[in-house]
């Protein structure tokens, strides 16, 4: 496996365990038997959890692999994803509950209560039915984390028709690339959105996308911001004169539990993002049934607050399907942590009595930074879970969260899962496990998961390896959208002989034979929890006219988990290095793919460390990225290079 960084070495040598409290468990939903349980029976485990929800056709078997590694759960079942995650509560007497309590980041708010929900969703399912879409047909979301968001990703469920949300950091190329891979046929916007206190444009950014954009007959654009926007005439409609006016009243049709429910874009080791594809019966089974124990969530009681982005897999299961199938009440926030102020969160908590916060390692290092003295000035006794998602949490990190925010008692959640588990797999139980900071420990009941060698085979404790899955699980990808070969490459050829899930993360087991994960051992990178690859940064860089040749790696960054430093080669003599066209190329690797992807650092260098078959030896330039001594050169075409990218990095040419 590729070499560890210093930072998380560091995680190994934590000890120390905080056991739940007798109270909490007392009360907590998981109990220590689940494993034994589904462990005895899976499938019978997994039939259990999907009782949860209500099916208009019982399945007629559990799990069908016969057809590996494309798997079918709950075989025969019908259900309608959105009835189950709004309109069942209304029906069980749950209307007045609020579903979303939502917080826009300057300063205005709505609650939306369950029944609101319903029509707000059955108004939206209408109008979407009335632009003549499908179930089948895919819609695109660029929207920022506004209601409409979630009414019209859960308005495409209720027709069975597959959204697809695209940040909205993403630029108009990157949202260009995902419309055409899946041919949307309808693009849902917003005017403009709120960031850091200031109104940014999103609809103008929305039309630089789809100029010439073939399979996009309609924008609808929910108002905002209130900005004026250009208007395609025959194009595009306001959400507000679409969906007002229909009718609240629109019957869910039933499902197969195959009918897919949405796909999500996310990088992986080459340039072009892979088309995730989730299905209906056991996406949201696996949702609400993790959502239910690892956040000890209690319907009616508890509020609850996920941090992340709906353009995420964190914001589509545990904000959307997992929360509103288990009939949460959640604070929805629109903005930024630190606007206006950096106790935003903070007050939230305290004024929604939250309970239960999951959230990114790199915001709580953010906090840590902001200082302690900003959570003491509110009132966070609210607050008895709290969780962690999107990277490896340091030790540092996590006590300062149980201190500082979890008043040294609530149970900490480290939640290990990706967009194409579609749910958490490894996680503490809370009530059941002593949490280690730093691990998250062992895959929940009814999940199986495996740290192996090269060769596939099981280490030992203490022993470190690939994270492997070896069992199908109901949440788990269904393909990648119009790729099969790449979906069987990217994940099944690794371990094609044992038939194992190959997830791209390190991982080691510890004396007690609990998982630490270590962080990913492809080329992709993970900076403030969001996924970019080297070669996504890489293409954006070399289609500078500038740039002759780039090479990026992820350096441990103490805020961001990773950060993008990038190493170009320029073209001819005649441009100069210097700081103004190290700014230009920044920015158009943010206008290329987005914000989120522009280089922490550009480092312009003559040559790049190269093997034999020319691939970049993107270790030795992390050695160089993290101020290290450059590491065995032994393999490299010309070992001089490195003494030339060193030497000229000092001399600051
Ligand atoms: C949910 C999500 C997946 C990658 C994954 C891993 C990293 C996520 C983690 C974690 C250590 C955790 N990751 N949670 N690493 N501990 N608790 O983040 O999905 O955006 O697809 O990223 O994130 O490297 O492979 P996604």
């Amino acid at each position: 496996m590729t070499e560890q960084s210093p930072a998380l070495d560091n995680l190994l040598t934590e000890s120390r365990t905080f056991p739940p409290s007798e109270a909490f468990s007392a009360q907590a939903n998981a109990t220590a038997d689940f494993y034994a349980e589904a462990d005895a029976d899976r499938e019978a485990f997994w039939a259990k959890q999907a009782e949860r929800l209500h099916w208009e056709t019982k399945w007629s078997q559990v799990l069908d692999w016969t057809n590996a590694p494309v798997a079918k759960w709950f075989v025969g079942g019908k259900l309608n994803v959105a009835y189950n995650c709004v309109d069942r509560h209304v029906d069980s007497g749950h209307g007045d509950q609020v579903a979303i309590h939502w917080v826009g980041e300057p300063g205005d708010s709505r609650d939306i209560t369950y029944a609101q929900l319903k029509d707000d969703v059955s108004r939206a399912a209408n109008a979407l039915e009335s632009l003549g879409l499908e179930a089948g047909d895919r819609v695109a979301i660029q929207m920022p984390m506004v209601p409409e968001a979630i009414v019209a990703m859960l308005a495409c469920a209720r027709i069975g028709v597959l959204h697809s949300v695209v940040f909205g950091g993403f630029s108009p190329t990157a949202l260009r690339s995902r419309v055409d891979d899946q041919a949307a046929r309808i693009v849902i916007t917003t005017d403009g959105q709120y960031r850091r206190g200031k109104a940014a444009p999103m609809k103008v950014n929305v039309d630089e996308a789809l100029e010439g954009a073939e399979s996009v007959e309609k924008v609808i654009v929910v108002r905002r911001t209130g900005e004026e926007v250009p208007i395609t005439e025959g194009r595009d409609i306001w959400w507000h004169e679409l969906v007002d006016g229909q009718s609240a009243e629109h019957t869910p049709q039933a499902f197969d539990s195959e009918h897919p429910l949405f796909i999500l874009y996310t990088s992986g080791t080459t340039g072009k993002p892979k088309g995730i594809l989730h299905t209906s019966g056991g996406y949201l089974t696996q949702a609400a049934y993790t959502h239910h124990n690892v956040f000890d969530h209690k319907a009616g009681e508890d509020v609850y607050w996920c941090t992340a982005d709906i353009g995420w897999i964190t914001g589509h299961t545990y904000i959307v399907y997992g929360p509103l199938a288990n009939r949460t009440t959640q604070v929805v926030y629109e903005g930024t942590p630190n606007t206006p102020h950096e106790g935003r969160h903070w007050e939230i908590v305290q004024q929604h009595k939250v309970s239960i916060y999951y959230t990114a390692p790199t915001l709580i290092r953010t906090f840590m930074k902001w200082g302690n003295e900003i959570p003491q000035k509110y009132d966070l006794s609210s607050l008895r879970v709290l969780g962690s998602v999107g990277e490896p949490i340091n030790p540092e990190a996590w006590i300062w969260y149980r201190e500082n925010i979890g008043a040294n008692s609530a149970p900490i959640v480290d939640t290990w899962w990706q967009t194409e588990t579609g749910g958490i797999m490894i996680s503490p139980l809370p009530g059941v496990t002593a949490t280690k900071p730093g691990s998250a420990q062992k895959a929940l009941p009814g999940i199986s998961a495996k740290v192996v060698d090269d060769q596939g085979v099981e280490v030992g404790k203490g022993g470190g390896g690939y994270l492997v899955l070896d069992k199908p699980w109901p949440g788990m990808l269904r393909g990648i959208w119009g790729d099969e070969q790449r979906f069987r490459e990217t994940y099944w050829s690794r371990f094609a002989d044992q038939g194992f899930y190959f997830a791209g993360d390190g991982a080691k087991y510890d004396a007690d034979g609990d998982v630490w994960l270590l962080g990913r051992v492809d080329d992709v990178m993970n900076v403030s929890g969001h996924r970019i690859s080297t070669t996504e940064v890489e293409s954006a860089l070399v289609s500078h006219p500038t740039v002759a040749e780039a090479a990026v790696v992820g350096a441990t960054d103490p805020t961001t988990g990773q950060g993008i430093v990038a190493f170009v080669i320029l073209r001819g003599n005649a441009v100069d290095g210097g700081d103004e066209a190290v700014q230009e190329l920044r920015n158009h690797v943010a206008k290329e793919i987005g914000p989120i992807a522009k280089p922490r650092q550009i480092l312009v260098v003559q040559e790049l460390p190269k093997t034999r078959s020319g691939k970049i030896m993107r270790r030795l330039l992390r050695d160089v990225a993290e101020n290290r001594q450059v590491g065995d050169v032994t393999t490299l075409a010309d070992s001089s290079v490195m003494d030339l990218i060193s030497s000229g990095l000092k001399s600051g040419k």
